[in-house]
């Protein structure tokens, strides 16, 4: 894309709005059409400016970016959102796949301290199996490379061991893929793959020790009921692991309910894993089987550049070498603002803005969340809560003063406890897109 085509734009939304509004999304502007754009607008004005929009699905209408995000590859042409309709789900939980469903969380309704069913993300792998109908009667086993082989009801699980309920960040190891550039294969994910919900179950530790784990024991295999895509039974959905001191933190759980109530059967009820601060994939839903091997796992999920990032930085866009990748571990720190939403319009005179966000870094907490209003020019400190237990997000607030009437990005940025912080763009380009964390941008419009 030229520079002059660019700056030609520019110049006619400066001079004429509407104008450019109606070339370049082939439709009249005007106050109906005014608020958010649609997929074929959003197509257009992606090309017109020559890069990704960063929060492409709500952008208000009548206005360009002035912040173009990085890559100079043309998006793939984006379809305008597909809602989700399941029982019981909030109906602006975005599809990003259908076959098999997953859905996402748009960031702003992110904005409670613990995410209510409805809210909740959806990502599977498979068939979703049919709810099970005597609960306390779901079996599952534990063996390998242990002493005493168990198998356990869901009814015994709750009697012999000791519970315990966390509220826990769980996120997709996919999370933030669709800011990749060139784009990286799989859902295409913006910062919606995660929740935190309030988890009652017993720690996996404590069911692990029970069963005698022999010191061959290093890495876990996670097993469960729900059928390939495919449909064929005798290949395993998804087949993840965790090392064996990851398994055995106190805080990852084998859980059988959420926000109080019984696991609901699209997030694994009535049986699954918990392994906070990991991708969410180990975290294997409708469990029915733990084996304890003597090496990593390679399930599928474990290999080739499934949750794998590079150990060579690699050319983006590049063959992978699958001998170049390890496999991903704590997730990388994040925060999104889940007040104002992205598209948000302010009355003329409008000088303050009040910010909500929520933070959360995998195995590490978060240090400190900053805000710009100015594209990264001038940063300001949010004030930061600490979070009621280990992995719980840490959710943020601050108000940021806007000087004039007219088009503004909120940016936001956090730093884990180690000092890493979030880059602007996905970093460590890999073909499967992990890692993706850049800063989370909102535009508001004072109009
Ligand atoms: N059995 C099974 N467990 C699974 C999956 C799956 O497809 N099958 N998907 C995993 C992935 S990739 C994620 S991100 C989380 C999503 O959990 P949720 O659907 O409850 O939000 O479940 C994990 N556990
Ligand atoms: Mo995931």
């Amino acid at each position: 894309m030229s520079e002059k085509i660019e700056r030609s734009i520019e110049e006619l939304y400066r001079d004429d709005p509407e104008r450019a509004d109606a070339l370049a999304f082939g439709r009249k502007s005007g106050p109906n059409r005014r608020g958010f754009l649609g997929g074929a607008g959003l197509a257009a004005m992606s090309a017109a400016v020559g890069g990704a929009i960063p929060f492409a699905a709500n952008m208000p209408g009548g206005l360009i970016p002035a912040a173009m995000a990085q890559g100079a590859a043309p998006p793939a042409p984006p379809k305008g959102p597909i809602y989700l309709n399941f029982p019981g789900k909030n109906d602006k939980l975005v599809v990003i796949g259908e076959r098999p469903l997953v859905a996402e969380t748009p960031e702003h309704l992110l904005d409670d301290d613990t995410t209510p069913y409805e809210k909740f993300f959806i990502r599977n792998n498979g068939q979703i199996p049919d709810e099970a109908k005597e609960p306390d009667k779901w079996k599952f086993t534990v063996e390998g490379e242990v002493n005493n082989k168990l198998e356990l009801t869901l009814g015994e699980l709750k009697s012999k061991y000791k519970a315990q309920t966390r509220r826990m960040v769980l996120e997709c190891g996919g999370n933030g893929r669709s800011f990749y550039s060139p784009k990286a294969s799989g859902n295409q994910w913006t910062n919606g793959g995660a929740g935190c919900a309030e988890w009652t179950g017993v720690r996996l530790g404590d069911v692990l020790k029970a069963a005698g784990v022999k010191p061959s024991g290093i890495y876990t295999a996670h097993y469960s009921a729900d059928l390939h895509l495919s449909g064929d039974a005798t290949k395993p959905t998804l087949s993840r692991g965790v090392r064996l001191a990851k398994a055995m933190d106190p805080d990852s759980m084998i859980v059988w309910a959420m926000n109080g109530k019984p696991l609901p059967n699209i997030h694994g009820g009535p049986v699954r894993l918990l392994i906070p601060g990991w991708p969410g994939s180990a975290s294997q839903k409708w469990l029915t089987k733990i084996v304890i091997r003597d090496k990593e796992h390679d399930g599928p999920g474990m290999t080739g550049t499934s949750y794998r990032l590079t150990i060579n930085p690699m050319v983006p866009g590049d063959k992978a070498d699958p001998k170049n990748f390890k496999i991903l571990e704590s997730m990388p720190v994040r925060s999104i603002i889940t007040s104002p939403a992205n598209g948000t319009k302010l009355p003329a005179g409008t000088r303050e803005v009040k910010l909500r966000g929520a933070s959360w870094a995998g195995d590490f907490t978060v240090k400190r969340v900053d805000v710009s209003t100015d594209y990264g020019v001038t940063w300001q400190p949010t004030k930061l809560e600490k979070g009621k237990n280990r992995f719980d997000w840490q959710r943020w607030t601050t108000a940021v003063k806007l000087p004039r009437d007219g088009y503004y990005e909120i940016w936001a940025r956090a730093m884990d406890s180690r000092g890493l912080m979030q880059p602007h763009v996905a970093p460590n380009w890999n073909p499967s897109g992990y890692g993706g964390n850049p800063m989370h941008r909102v535009a508001v419009l004072i109009a």
